[in-house]
């Protein structure tokens, strides 16, 4: 079991590891609990660096080429929260987060009124989009525009891209067929665990979500037990991966309902992986349990390895591990 106070997060994301820790160390030497302020910095830190082109600004472009944002940080010492998805030209999506948790009663605003919001409160409203996003779009749209999220279209005309509409007949066993439009190159959450030394767990997420996804849509990063929980009680747990299954089986809430049945943090992790991999056996993603004496279990499915990155007082520079999956 590692000592709190503690920070872990999804992926080798180790610069927003050490943020997080530095904000936490210096908190805790002062003898304050600023955990969700740690973890709001570790977090904006990928999206400063645009970490793996997947968290922040310039990344994933939707079918319009347009960037937009979701995010979540979730208090497991009040069970509260706060969440955008789907914002729109506001970079520091963490932040719009905080706000939300931290000066309304509401758990998550969306979209464009998001943004209006964001924007009454001195957030700079700017354009996401940069020269690399700009560039796969524009790849995409030269591929044909392959319509990854659509199910049951019609052959798309060649060079056509879109608008994109279903046919009148569904598919048969779509669940066999499903294939995981996913990788670890292009899809990188950053998840992330705070617990400060007086036991406050927080869980919290960013990420530009799903490359080519249709306008609109807003993936399991800001839904609450989907891209993270947490419980000061029993732990938290953050998850990573295709965010439209995982949604579907809320694999950070089942997680954490583990710890609290006293189920260890790495059984936590492996059953809520399961119960998705038993219906989706193609799935991409992963997750990290942390239960509150800071022990830390770990999942994966789709890929070879998964790594997550961890930092405490004896790894204040921050420590990658990986797991087989
Ligand atoms: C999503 N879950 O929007 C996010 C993306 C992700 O690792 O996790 N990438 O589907």
């Amino acid at each position: 079991s590692l000592p709190i106070p503690l920070v872990v997060n999804t992926w080798n994301f180790q610069n927003a590891t050490k943020e997080a820790w530095r904000v936490l160390s210096e908190g805790e030497a002062n003898k304050k609990d600023v955990s969700i302020e740690a973890l709001a910095a570790g977090c904006k830190t990928c999206q400063d660096e645009q970490c793996d082109t997947t968290v922040g600004y310039g990344g994933s472009p939707d079918e319009n080429g347009e960037t937009a944002l979701d995010a979540m940080i979730f208090d497991g010492d009040t069970i509260n929260m706060g969440a955008v998805g789907n914002l729109r030209r506001i970079k520091d999506a963490i932040n719009v987060a905080k706000y939300v948790l931290e000066n309304t009663e509401h758990s998550l605003l969306a979209g464009n009124l998001a943004t209006d919001f964001a924007k009454s409160f001195g957030f700079l409203e700017e354009s996401l989009q940069t020269n690399f996003s700009l560039n796969q779009w524009e790849n995409w749209k030269e591929n044909n525009c392959q319509p990854n999220f659509w199910k049951n279209v019609e052959p798309n005309p060649q060079k056509s891209c879109g608008p994109y509409k279903p046919k009148e007949n569904r598919l048969s066993n779509e669940i066999l067929k499903y294939p995981s439009r996913y990788n670890s190159q292009n899809h990188d959450t950053i998840g992330m665990v705070v617990i400060s030394g007086n036991g406050h767990v927080v869980s919290g997420t960013s990420t530009n979500g799903a490359k080519f996804k249709i306008p609109g849509r807003v993936g399991d990063s800001p839904i609450p037990g989907a891209g993270a929980y947490a419980d000061s009680k029993f732990g938290a747990a953050v998850a990573t991966g295709d965010g439209d299954v995982m949604m579907r089986f809320l694999p950070s809430f089942l997680a954490v309902e583990k710890l609290r049945d006293g189920v260890s943090s790495q059984k936590a992790a492996s059953i809520a992986l399961a119960r998705i991999t038993e219906k989706y056996p193609n799935f991409f993603g992963a997750i990290v349990v942390v239960d509150k004496k800071g022990t830390i279990g770990a999942a994966c499915n789709g890929m070879e390895t998964f790594p997550y990155t961890l930092a405490n007082a004896q790894y204040p520079e921050g420590i990658i591990k990986y797991i087989k999956c």
